[in-house]
């Protein structure tokens, strides 16, 4: 203790973050394993990514008797949705709902920002400092900080010198903002500017959007879902679970197994019609194909591309918007409510900003390279995040050997994304890796969530000090995760931030698991079964500083990677 700062605070497990991972592991390791445990959080409530995603338009993808936790009987059949996908202040009170119901809140630490995790060797301790000078020290430490949180604010020159406001969609004022009138420029055509350029079309005087790669959309076909649709999904409780944890992708709907070129042209168009009036995520399920062969892909992106042309009057708008450069699903598919559309009002401009890219940020707006300038009175950054690795190199970690950062200078090496080679008693929740930004995320995150417990469980149970993934191990599962990219035309669609290209610098490796949850839930549990495959594991004495630490290596066989 320095003479300035205050005693650290020893605990069994520290837990940094508190969405939807954070909840469920404080629960866990508190209530079921019985620990002394906290959550760090930066945010000044629950809520993770949907704290700060509040755009206008926010909104999950996933449809709403999905997008929960399972773990709870009683939890899911209390809660009522209201709309077919839950919006994000909905989301805020289901997870507040949570929290509240199983006394969380007295464990967080809110508006406690991490800036250094450090592993004491000699202690097999973890030493976290946060923001004010806190120090906690802890023998298992989680991060629960998401994939998607880290935002991305491109740097083009000039941005100090705008006179209007700005904003990043990902850190949008709690209080809103009121867009009535404005001139607004929105940079970003992803998941996330095409949901809010219709909604904030209806309230600026003008919109111009300013896009670099033309995306796909479909439309989300979202409606309230009324007493008889609650009372359905309360019924279904447990094929509902079972459903989510046995499709690739943990939604709550099956895949077709019709595979797209078996059928006859017509036919095929008849489906995709079928598919779209469905609307949302469900439209990539309407073949089987469609990610894994480039014939099968082309004919939903052509029917996509037609569906744009049909809907935007302006020819040379719809070609531009539907000038796609990577097949559909590539990159994560958008889904909208009146994207296309919006630009068919009088105050929504395109500037596509593809060969002619946007040179400068001056005083009143935006100065493209050809000199053309926009004048505008508010900027929207819907651009992205420097996802999954990011989050958690903010964290500043430093393990047995040495700092993540440098460890990861290459890419993230990591074992199932769930643990990292020379970060001992440290678990990463849906980490590079893992399924997670490819799949319905709370089911993910339950899956994760409960491994970690289990293992947590098995080291006290066998007085284990320290488990630590093995290099070989991690090599081996990146190799894989590459495999499984590789069997698919993910790999087509390179610039996606998929493979960090979003971020200068950033190492292109593909990092989330493309494999699916139900391939990749077996490899986890073939791990735990098997002792642990690919951990090593060290024993001591209960006297935490004695150095009596004997090696052992449970297990050295490959785990079947
Ligand atoms: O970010 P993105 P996002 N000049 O990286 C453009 C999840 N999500 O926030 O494609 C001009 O996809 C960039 O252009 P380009 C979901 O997983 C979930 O939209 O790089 N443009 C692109 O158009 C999603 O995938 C929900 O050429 C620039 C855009 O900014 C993830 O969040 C809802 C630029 C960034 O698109 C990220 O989506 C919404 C520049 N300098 C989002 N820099 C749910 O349903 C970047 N761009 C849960």
């Amino acid at each position: 203790m320095g003479a300035n700062s205050e005693p650290s605070i020893f605990l069994d497990a520290l837990v940094i973050g508190a969405g939807f991972s954070g909840l469920y592991q404080l629960h866990r390791l508190r209530d079921d394993l019985g620990l002394k445990a906290l959550i760090l959080e930066q945010g000044g409530g629950v809520g993770g990514t949907w704290y700060w995603n509040r755009y206008p338009g926010a909104r999950c993808d996933s449809e709403s008797h999905g997008y929960a936790y399972f773990f709870s009987r009683e939890l899911h059949e209390s809660w009522q949705w209201s709309e077919r996908y839950p919006g994000h202040s909905e989301i805020r009170r289901y997870l507040n709902y949570v929290a509240d119901s199983l006394d969380l809140k007295k464990d967080i630490l809110f508006g406690c920002r991490v800036l250094q995790c450090r592993f004491l060797v000699d202690e097999n301790l973890w030493h976290v400092l946060v923001e004010g000078g806190k120090i906690f020290h802890t023998k298992w430490l989680v991060t629960a900080v998401g994939c998607l949180s880290s935002t991305n604010i491109p740097n083009i020159p000039g941005l100090s010198s705008f006179e209007g406001d700005w904003y990043h969609t990902g850190k949008w004022p709690h209080q809103g903002v009121d867009l009535t009138g404005a001139r607004v420029g929105q940079i970003g055509t992803g998941s996330t500017g095409i949901q809010t350029a219709p909604v904030i079309a209806e309230k600026a005087g003008h919109l111009t959007i300013f896009q670099r790669t033309a995306n796909y959309s479909v439309p989300a076909r979202n409606m309230p879902w009324d007493e008889a649709y609650a009372d359905w999904v309360r019924a279904h409780y447990t094929e509902l679970k079972a459903l989510v944890r046995t499709t690739p992708n943990g939604h709550p709907f099956r895949i077709s197994k019709n595979l797209a070129m078996e059928v006859s042209d017509v036919e095929r168009t008849e489906m995709f019609e079928r598919a779209w009036e469905k609307g949302g995520l469900r439209f990539r399920g309407v073949f089987n194909d469609l990610l894994t062969s480039r014939q099968a892909n082309e004919t939903a992106a052509n029917f996509i591309k037609s569906k744009i042309q049909m809907t935007v009057k302006h020819p040379e708008t719809a070609r531009i918007l539907s000038d796609i450069d990577h097949p559909y699903a590539a990159k994560r598919p958008p889904i909208d409510t009146n994207y296309f559309e919006t630009f068919n009002r009088n105050n929504v401009t395109l500037v596509d900003v593809t060969d002619d890219p946007i040179s400068k940020i001056v005083a009143g707006g935006i100065k493209l390279q050809s000199g053309a300038e926009h004048e505008l009175d508010t900027l929207v950054f819907a651009t992205g995040f420097d996802a999954m690795t990011g989050p958690l190199l903010r964290l500043n970690i430093t393990g047995s050997e040495g700092p993540l950062n440098e460890y990861w200078a290459t890419g993230p090496l990591s074992y199932l994304g769930l643990a990292i080679p020379n970060f001992p008693n440290l678990f990463t929740v849906t980490g590079p890796g893992s399924p997670s930004v490819l799949s319905n995320m709370p089911v993910s995150i339950e899956q994760h969530v409960d491994w970690i417990t289990e293992c947590i469980d098995y080291c006290m149970r066998n007085s284990v000090s320290r488990i630590e993934a093995e290099a070989d191990a991690a090599k081996g599962w990146v190799a894989h995760v590459r495999e499984a990219a590789e069997a698919t035309l993910l790999p087509d669609a390179a610039h996606s931030w998929y493979w960090g290209a979003n971020i200068p610098g950033k190492p292109r490796v593909f990092m989330p698991y493309a494999g699916g949850i139900v391939r990749y839930r077996k490899f986890c549990e073939s791990v735990a079964h098997n002792g642990y495959a690919g951990f090593n594991f060290f024993q001591s004495d209960k006297k935490r500083n004695k150095k009596q630490i004997i090696y052992q290596q449970i297990h050295t066989n490959d785990p079947g990677v």
